[in-house]
């Protein structure tokens, strides 16, 4: 049974922050849906980074509601070597983000965390009440502690000014609009690119970092956007809610599923140089289950169809290696 609507969307005008990035598309398309008003601004409009230009464009623009799928993201290597930028880009977008948006009257906004900052050996299944009970995972430290700030920000102003800001806690994404940069991506985008050019080069192996053991949840982004939507409606108060599909798998069971789907026909060989980071970082998603939401998309599916999407956007408009 669907949960009540508390707040309708209807003529709303909605902003999407970070509308270009893969959640921010995904939302584009599921608002597509909705009978509201769709706000987004380039780059070069609006730098979220600058909290003058960014207070001036919410005062010029008065959003009912902000979406802030803005951030600096990526996967394990990005966020070991760059602690700078994740931590100074996410803790200035989401300040900026979060204090021009009360200031501008916001009513509705919807902050996302991930789930790469609960504490590196959490209790599995995660629960949302564990965030900051015990030790962070050190690779991504830095982006973990900026999002924690940005969930604590939405939990501040809603203790002290009483706006309705919500957070979410979603788990590790793929699908169209994600990044297939070899060193910057995740894991699912980063073997759909590798074991594609693998198989056009006829190429004996592909490498897969770590030692294959950790386990990832993953979740289809157009499921993401339509779970934030859900909550957007629904809910109202301060605790995160985690965002997932409930099951996970081991990065080499990942691996042999991309591999059938890619039709690489070599071998897998893991590179234990390269870190395994979490262990394991399985969602509790029942708290979302009871709201009446659930994900549509299996993840073979959603992985052949982020294969279409990278074959038709990506490898088919880059010039093959020579
Ligand atoms: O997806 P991923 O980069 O990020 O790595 P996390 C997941 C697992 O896949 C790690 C392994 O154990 C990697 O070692 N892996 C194997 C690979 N081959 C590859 C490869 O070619 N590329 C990549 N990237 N990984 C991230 C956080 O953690 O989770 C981010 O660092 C973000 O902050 C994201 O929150 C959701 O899942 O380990």
């Amino acid at each position: 049974m669907d949960r009540q609507i508390i707040y309708p969307l209807d003529n709303k005008r909605i902003w999407v922050a970070g509308h270009r990035g893969m959640v921010g598309s995904a939302l584009l398309r599921r608002l597509e849906r909705e009978p509201c008003e769709i706000l987004t601004a380039s780059r070069h409009t609006l730098d979220l980074t600058r909290q003058s230009e960014t207070e001036a464009w919410l005062m010029e623009n008065r959003p009912d509601v902000a979406v802030i799928a803005a951030a600096k993201v990526g996967g394990i290597h990005a966020n070991n070597s760059e602690p700078a930028h994740f931590l100074y880009n996410n803790l200035t977008i989401e300040t900026n983000a979060i204090h021009g948006a009360y200031k501008a009257g916001v009513q509705k906004l919807l902050f996302l965390g991930s789930s790469c900052i609960y504490p590196k050996l959490a209790p599995q299944p995660m629960p949302e009440e564990c965030l900051l009970e015990s030790q962070l995972e050190p690779t991504n430290q830095w982006y973990a502690i900026a999002k924690i700030a940005g969930i604590k920000l939405c939990q501040a102003y809603r203790q002290q000014y009483g706006v309705d800001f919500i957070s979410a806690m979603p788990t590790n994404l793929y699908g169209p609009g994600d990044n297939f940069d070899l060193l910057s991506s995740h894991v699912a985008p980063a073997l759909i690119a590798k074991m594609h050019r693998a198989k056009l080069d006829r190429a004996d192996s592909v490498e897969i970092w770590g030692s294959g053991r950790p386990k990832r949840e993953f979740l289809h982004v157009d499921d993401l956007a339509d779970a934030c939507i859900h909550l957007l409606k629904t809910y109202s108060a301060a605790l995160h809610i985690n965002i997932g599909s409930g099951e996970d798998l081991s990065i080499a069971e990942l691996a042999a599923t991309i591999q059938k789907i890619v039709g690489f026909e070599g071998q897998l060989v893991y590179n234990p140089e390269q870190p395994d980071g979490t262990p394991r970082k399985l969602l509790d998603i029942s708290r979302l289950k009871a709201m009446g939401w659930a994900p549509t998309i299996a993840l073979e599916d959603g992985l052949a169809h982020a294969y279409r999407w990278y074959q038709d956007e990506v490898a088919g408009k880059t010039a093959p290696s020579s």
